[in-house]
């Protein structure tokens, strides 16, 4: 038997980052084209192609059974039209697997939907502890004015199927409101797979 170290890492909790992570992910405007609902004002705005979220990998584990992973992710506040900034979103490859979610700061929303495009939402702040069940594709949204960081734990052989969401799109989509945020259905959910259906 061969033992995998124990490991601990810091997390700034003053901007979510992990100084010691083992990767970095960045994800701009362009990295999400065609998941916001307004184009126009997308197109206007991937000209300057801003930042909307960083994934801070805390460590290098094996991708096995039985291993845990943890990141946190730091989303930007701003929004695209009515929409507010966002993560792809993603079932898992393993659609079995489940995740738990800590908030750290800011607000957000974490959407979560079935594969028969039920959609579930659950405000976070710092504090709040949220469990994405097995088979829940989620995705989350920045509601408020500064960086939403949330810590995320899940067993290492999720992985990730984007694929479904790139195409069907979410079900449901934050959008700021008079009263504050919204989730309304998404009219574009599952237009692509409606028209190659219809043809
Ligand atoms: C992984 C977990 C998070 C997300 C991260 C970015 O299972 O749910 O670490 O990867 O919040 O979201 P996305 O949808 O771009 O992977
Ligand atoms: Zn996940």
């Amino acid at each position: 038997m061969t033992y995998v170290e124990p490991i601990a890492h810091q997390v700034r909790l003053a901007d979510g980052t992990i100084p010691s992570a083992h990767a970095v992910q960045e994800r701009r405007l362009s990295d999400l084209r065609g998941l916001f609902l307004d184009l126009e004002a997308e197109a206007a705005l991937v000209a300057h192609d801003p930042l909307i979220y960083r994934v801070y990998d805390a460590a290098d584990l094996p991708k096995e059974d039985g291993h845990l992973l943890f990141s946190t992710t730091v989303i930007e506040p701003g929004r695209v039209g009515d929409e507010y900034f966002m993560t792809k979103g993603h079932f898992h490859a393993r659609a079995d697997r489940a995740e738990l979610y800590y908030g750290l700061s800011g607000q957000g929303m974490l959407l979560l939907q079935t594969p028969d495009g039920r959609v579930e939402s659950l405000p976070m702040v710092a504090g709040t502890a949220a469990y994405v069940p097995p088979y829940w594709g989620h995705r989350t949204v920045n509601t408020g004015d500064a960086p939403f960081v949330f810590l995320a734990c899940y067993p290492a052989d999720a992985g990730y199927d984007y694929g479904t969401i790139a195409r069907d799109g979410f079900a449901g989509i934050v959008v700021a409101g008079a009263d504050g945020p919204r989730v309304v259905p998404n009219p574009r959910f599952r237009a692509a797979t409606r028209a190659s259906t219809s043809a």
